[in-house]
């Protein structure tokens, strides 16, 4: 658990002292776009063009972040394209490892490296920032294209249409302005809501984003009472990213960061939403929830030190969602 300091390790975790017990996520450096044509996308610079085989993608099966990439890869037929590294659940004084000793990991496919930063380390040796996953690279420049996954799933949604002839549309022109406020909201109260509850260092802190992620979760139950998805009949990229933090609420987020008012199987139509998605065609292979359930009561030392793993209940996600 750690950081890049000029290129140096620096093995310390987010100091929420500065911040009144707050956790305050920091900001993805690498924001470069592949496109169709190689031109440069709302960010960043040019010559990232849609190749197949050119790029990789480095994960971690426990990151909801993550998630949404290897979900994206999937149901837009990139599997063949984009090829693939999974790291250890187990993120500890190193940071996220390429150890090999459990089912799932794959090691660094690319490089045979032993640590992500090493990834980070080789696109900027001077580096400083974080070690987060997902990471974009690109294996013809040698360097990271994007670590932030909100920019990354919109890439994999078109820009190799014209290689794949997956022409599905998860941010059609027409509702992106809601798309975007969906977003805006869950995210900050629910995907990095759970967060913001599970690492504060204060009541206060804790408070704070605990009663917004129940209020929003509410909200979104009634939504889901008379709208099949977020946007209505239209599965959007905003279902997706809600999603990712649905499948790891009641294995992680209820009891390891003390989300606990409800669970998501005490709400009918969250519950077979989160169902539907799973039964997706390709979701389930993206769904490695022994990596969840380890990575989060494994890794984060103020939270759990004793690193014991809960017996959590069985729950059945391929039971018929029957929403329709
Ligand atoms: N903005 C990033 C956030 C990614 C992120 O925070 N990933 C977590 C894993 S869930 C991580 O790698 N954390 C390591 C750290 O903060 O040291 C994105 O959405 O891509």
């Amino acid at each position: 658990m750690g950081q890049l300091i000029d290129g140096k390790w620096d093995d310390r975790w987010y100091d929420t002292k500065a911040s009144g017990g707050k956790f305050v996520r920091s900001t993805a450096g690498f924001r470069n776009w592949i496109t169709a044509d190689g031109s440069a996308g709302p960010s960043g610079t040019d010559g990232f063009k849609a190749e197949s085989g050119r790029y990789h993608l480095y994960v971690s099966y426990a990151c909801p972040w993550a998630h949404r990439t290897l979900i994206f890869r999937a149901i837009k037929g990139l599997s063949e394209h984009i090829t693939l590294s999974v790291v250890h659940p187990d993120m500890l004084s190193d940071g996220w490892t390429f150890a090999t000793d459990l089912p799932g990991t794959t090691g660094d496919t690319l490089f045979g490296l032993q640590f992500l930063r090493d990834i980070y380390l080789r696109a900027d040796p001077q580096i400083s920032g974080r070690v987060t996953v997902p990471i974009l690279w690109d294996k013809q420049r040698n360097t990271i294209v994007s670590n932030e996954s909100s920019e990354i799933i919109r890439m994999l949604n078109s820009a190799f249409d014209g290689i794949t002839g997956n022409h599905d549309d998860y941010w059609p022109a027409p509702l992106r302005d809601q798309i975007e406020q969906m977003n805006t909201r869950i995210y900050d109260t629910i995907n990095n809501g759970v967060y913001k509850a599970g690492f504060a260092t204060s009541q206060s802190a804790y408070d704070d984003a605990v009663g917004p992620l129940f209020d929003s979760l509410d909200w979104l139950e009634a939504h889901l009472s008379s709208n099949r998805y977020l946007l209505g009949d239209t599965l959007t990229e905003a279902d997706w990213r809600l999603f990712t933090t649905l499948i790891r609420f009641d294995p992680v987020y209820h009891l390891h960061f003390k989300c606990n008012r409800r669970r998501i199987i005490d709400y009918p139509n969250l519950w077979g939403f989160t169902r539907e998605l799973y039964q997706h065609p390709g979701v389930a292979e993206t769904t490695e929830m022994n990596h969840i359930v380890r990575h989060y009561h494994y890794s984060h030392d103020t939270i759990n030190p004793n690193r014991i793993i809960p017996i959590n209940p069985v729950l059945d996600y391929a039971k018929p969602h029957g929403r329709s």
